[in-house]
């Protein structure tokens, strides 16, 4: 079973596993999401995904939101978000897709990805460390680098080309993919389908992959939005997570609210994170 997860992830990459929330958490994961939404549209939390913003750096141009950022923050205090992000079940499909150690893995980041209220947003097709101008021996030189969504409630807002982490585009592909603006419809992207998550099911996908998104403001998304690593991104990781701001990382509230698992992983990801290590800046500003 697990190797299959490998060998899809590697061939196609993206896979998608059911039941990494285990059951006993499962309620208390929605009540938490429900109370940080709130907070968010309430103008209580400040770190969203704004509408009008395909990307990071994040304003607060826009009162709605179409994600919410930082949600282990101990400011949140909603202490099941670090729960479930080093909990063993998900800790070790990570291990398996990647092939390392749990000695190896390294907190990066969870946010949520929520509906907007008011207005249907959209990003366009793009790979989360890649420039849309990039040539395509830039693109082949692309190194691979992971995501993981799960969703709470049904989402469909993905669309994605699967196999496309592996290969530079088309002329095609390209053509309607150097432009910033979202496509009209996702699925005039040759190969691209359209990606549905029922409940509690988990999609791990390489984030270099060739994906868009659409965000229908009239259909409730709540689905946690996160990636890990492990010791050999080295910068190239440091340079994902960092665009995002993690100072409050390093407060020792936060550290003792981990499981020692956790707490390992934290440490590897300040490791990684030190001034040598760190080159070059985001592709998506
Ligand atoms: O909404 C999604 O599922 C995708 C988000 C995304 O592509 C990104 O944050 O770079
Ligand atoms: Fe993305």
């Amino acid at each position: 079973m697990t190797s299959d997860i490998k060998e899809m992830y590697g061939t196609r990459g993206y896979v998608i596993v059911p039941g990494l929330i285990p059951p006993e958490l499962f309620t208390t994961l929605k009540e938490a999401c429900e109370r940080v939404v709130s907070k968010t549209r309430s103008g209580a939390w400040p770190y969203r995904r704004t509408v009008g913003r395909q990307f990071p750096p994040f304003d607060n141009e826009h009162q709605d939101s179409w994600g919410v950022q930082h949600i282990m923050h101990p400011d949140l205090g909603e202490l099941i978000f670090a729960e479930w992000y080093t909990c063993a079940e998900l800790t070790g499909v990570v291990r398996e897709l990647l092939s390392c150690r749990e000695d190896d893995l390294q907190m990066e980041l969870l946010n949520m990805l929520i509906n907007p209220l008011n207005n249907d947003f959209a990003l366009r097709w793009h790979r989360d460390d890649v420039r849309e101008d990039a040539t395509t021996e830039e693109e082949e030189d692309a190194l691979a680098a992971w995501t993981h969504g799960v969703a709470l409630c049904e989402d469909s807002c993905l669309y994605i080309v699967p196999g496309s982490h592996k290969l530079p585009r088309t002329d095609e592909q390209r053509a309607l993919s150097v432009t910033r603006d979202p496509p009209e419809n996702p699925l005039d992207m040759p190969g691209a389908i359209q990606v549905t998550l029922q409940p509690g099911e988990t999609l791990f996908y390489n984030s270099n992959i060739l994906h868009c998104a659409r965000y229908d403001s009239k259909r409730q998304r709540c689905t946690l939005h996160g990636c890990m690593g492990d010791i050999r991104g080295g910068s190239v990781r440091a340079r994902n997570v960092l665009q995002h701001g993690l100072e409050w990382m390093k407060e020792a509230r936060f550290v003792s609210q981990l499981s020692e698992r956790g707490q390992g992983m934290l440490r590897r990801m300040q490791e990684c994170l030190s001034p040598s290590t760190v080159t070059g800046c985001y592709s998506l500003l």
